[in-house]
């Protein structure tokens, strides 16, 4: 089934220079990227982004990482997407990600662990929305895109 995720490269991912190795692993893959963007997060985006953790020890030290520096803002679209992106992403924690991943690549840190994705459907549609407004989404053709099916 063709879905939508959200993916966004963290600002240990910007600074280490990681971005076109991540777009590059997605779009070898036959992803399209239909959204982009790039910024770095207030405190209050990163409190709606990581709603579901507020009040965990590792919080105010999340939040405080992911509003250092800027950060890239990603849809990515194709055939079983929201699951396909979480496992290229590798395990949350770096140190426990299968090497051929994102992070077990390129990561040593639990929670400099370079980039996000959603985790299910629900979550990809409340952070696509939380980043982007439906008229930033891009429509167009992969080239062959029947080898992706
Ligand atoms: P993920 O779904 O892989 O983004 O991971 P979670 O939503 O469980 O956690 C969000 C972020 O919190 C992770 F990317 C890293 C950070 N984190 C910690 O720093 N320590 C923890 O114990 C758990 C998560």
């Amino acid at each position: 089934m063709i879905e939508r995720t959200f993916v966004m490269i963290k600002p240990d991912g910007v600074g280490r220079g990681l971005v076109g190795e991540c777009i590059r692993r997605f779009e070898r893959r036959g992803l399209k990227l239909i959204g982009l963007k790039m910024q770095r997060l207030t405190e209050s985006k990163a409190a709606l982004h990581y709603k579901e953790h507020a009040g965990k020890a590792f919080y105010d030290a999340l939040i405080a990482f992911i509003t250092s520096g800027p950060t890239v803002q990603m849809v990515w679209e194709g055939n079983d997407a929201i699951k396909q992106v979480r496992e290229m992403n590798g395990a949350t924690n770096c140190l426990e990600a299968a090497v051929g991943t994102i992070r077990g690549d390129f990561g040593l840190s639990h929670q400099k662990n370079l980039i996000h994705a959603s985790d299910g459907p629900e979550t990809a549609v409340r952070e696509i929305a939380l980043y982007f407004d439906e008229s930033e989404l891009v429509d167009y053709e992969l080239l062959c895109p029947e080898w992706l099916q």
